[in-house]
């Protein structure tokens, strides 16, 4: 490709309004443009990279027997109505009507559609398993578009669903595309991690990993040991539940002490001279509008996830000051467990105390000498707590848990029965009698595996693309077109590179030096070939962008060196 004839231009600054790198950095190289917020067009090299991801998702999916369709974006609401999601989701679903006023949705995801096919075409349990997936623009509005391709309104996803007759079955696809995915961000060279997930809205009976690519703005947290191989999101981590002396020591009795206007962690902690971990506190929550007390010690914070999976609740939320004070009787800060009218859940680590401070459900009051299960009930116990970093991991109990930010790319779901039931795929086993098939589903965000390559493969000066998803291999520079041999050495190069099936890019424009290092900096190709003074003597330069090694050397021996690199990478 001839630079003077590619649609690119490239930016010198950012707009102020890209926040992270792989934004900036797509902006200024040339490779996005957005058309509206959250909104974007791929220009030819930003194409070009997403092609080459998209080419690898499908490689590995084909490879691991899942077979690729296209199903419309345009989906009638009678299949979400049908799934009973229509009303589930929000204005994140885009709706919209027909000529004939009839109503649709822009497909977020193919859950719906996807399993109405199958149920129409398959009735046997000879025809299963089968995995269908497609590589797909999907909508969603999202609220606050950010960060370039991380959150968009409209982006490129691979969803993958599939459907087995039996749990093992499902067991099998699932770790068959799970092992997939691996391949798959192996082969976009990105540092990921797959991690325990909770299911979140999508439900399903249990079992989802994410796949996150580690990135200090990424929205996730993640926790993995130090020791093993756990690795979870912290909406599902756990530490290993302290083991605490089982010595019975006699606590002394319940007492109550006056702490006027001392109602924050902080201030009884400095009031009473003691620690937030010897402090039990009680925060009010309404779930499915009944209110209810959360337990924990003052140390940790409540996992709002943990706690909605425990409750199987629909809604959860923290209930505002006025609410707890309504559902108590007493202001927040002077909530506690003892005697409290309404049901409480009492995290593990509050269990193991031998006693602690809480408040007196009375204002301006506090109990010392609190004794878990003997001062108020521990019946309803479980992990309704945030991980710690540091603390031990809940798997080994040798290592450590560390905290990363991750941004997710992948997400694997077991789906069980939840839309095979409701939207009635069934088929009739060996002995004719009818079932219901089981699902799972997998998705890749791929325009958002662009943005997170970025994020992990940058320096000062632009972007450093892997050549197995570079927009081209070679860049080809030649320092001036004014001067007859480094033009002539410059497109026999580019001739050769070409006739052996490689890549190129060749900067003909008639720019300064400066202008062209720069822009071959940012565009971020990993081979340069830089035609300069050393070209009367027939010598070249050889840049690789990810380490800057600068080489002179002859035609032929850049020639078989970037081509040594390019089959090695590959
Ligand atoms: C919606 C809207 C947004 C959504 C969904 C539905 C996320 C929704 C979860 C999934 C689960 C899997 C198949 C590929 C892998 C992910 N956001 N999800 O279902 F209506 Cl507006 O999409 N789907």
């Amino acid at each position: 490709m001839r630079q003077s004839t590619l649609f690119l231009s490239t930016l010198r600054d950012a707009p102020s309004d890209a926040e992270v790198i792989s934004h900036k950095l797509m902006l200024r190289a040339g490779f996005i443009r957005q058309l509206a917020a959250g909104i974007y067009t791929y220009l030819p090299l930003g194409w070009r990279v997403l092609r080459k991801i998209e080419q690898i998702v499908r490689e590995e999916m084909d490879r691991a027997g899942a077979q690729e369709l296209l199903m419309p974006a345009l989906q009638p609401a009678e299949f979400w109505k049908e799934s009973g999601r229509y009303s589930v989701y929000g204005p994140e679903l885009i709706r919209l009507k027909d000529r004939h006023d009839r109503e649709f949705a822009l497909g977020p995801t193919h859950e719906e559609v996807i399993t109405t096919l199958v149920k129409n075409e398959i009735s046997s349990y000879r025809r299963l398993p089968v995995t269908l997936y497609q590589i797909q623009t999907k909508f969603r509005d999202e609220r606050r578009p950010r960060f370039g391709l991380l959150r968009g309104r409209e982006f490129l996803m691979k969803d993958a669903y599939s459907f087995d007759a039996t749990w093992e079955g499902l067991d099998q696809s699932y770790w068959n595309m799970y092992e997939a995915y691996r391949r798959i961000f192996d082969r976009c060279n990105i540092n990921f991690r797959a991690v325990e997930a909770d299911a979140g809205a999508i439900g399903g009976e249990g079992g989802t990993h994410e796949f996150m690519v580690l990135a200090d703005i990424g929205e996730d947290t993640i926790a993995t040991c130090s020791h093993c191989d756990y690795a979870a999101n912290l909406e599902k981590a756990q530490s290993a539940s302290v083991k605490i002396t089982s010595t019975e020591v006699k606590a002394d009795k319940l007492e109550k002490i006056h702490t006027p206007g001392v109602r924050t962690i902080g201030q009884l902690t400095k009031h009473l001279q003691t620690e937030p971990q010897d402090i039990i506190k009680t925060l009010i929550y309404v779930a499915d509008d009944r209110p209810l007390a959360v337990v924990i010690r003052g140390d940790h914070e409540v996992n709002e996830i943990k706690l909605k999976n425990y409750l199987e609740a629909e809604n959860i939320e923290l209930a505002d000051a006025q609410s707890s004070a309504a559902s108590t009787g007493v202001p927040v800060g002077f909530i506690g467990p003892v005697g409290i009218e309404i049901p409480i859940l009492v995290d593990t680590a509050v269990g193991q105390m031998q006693s602690g401070i809480a408040g007196a459900n009375e204002t301006d009051y506090h109990f010392r000498n609190v004794v878990p299960g003997r001062d108020f009930t521990v019946e309803r116990t479980g992990d309704f707590r945030n991980a710690i970093e540091g603390e031990a991991c809940s798997r080994c109990s040798e290592g450590v848990l560390q905290f990363f930010k991750g941004i997710e790319v992948g997400h694997v779901f077991k789906l069980g029965t939840k839309y095979s039931e409701t939207l009635g795929a069934r088929y009739l086993d060996a002995s004719g009698r009818e079932q219901t098939m089981i699902m799972g589903c997998y998705g890749i965000g791929v325009s958002r595996i662009l943005s997170a390559i970025v994020e992990q493969s940058h320096d000062e000066r632009g972007i450093i693309w892997a050549p197995a998803i570079a927009p081209y291999h070679v860049h080809i520079i030649p320092v001036s077109i004014k001067d007859e041999s480094q033009t002539r050495i410059a497109e026999e190069l580019y001739d050769r590179l070409r006739n052996h099936g490689l890549e190129v890019l060749i900067d003909d424009r008639d720019e300064r030096p400066g202008v062209k290092f720069n822009d071959s900096d940012l565009i971020g190709i990993p081979f340069r070939i830089v035609v300069g003074k050393h070209a009367e003597s027939g010598k070249v330069e050889y840049i690789e962008r990810k380490n800057n090694e600068k080489q002179v050397m002859t035609v032929d021996d850049v020639f078989s060196r970037i081509f040594e690199e390019v089959r090695l990478s590959s």
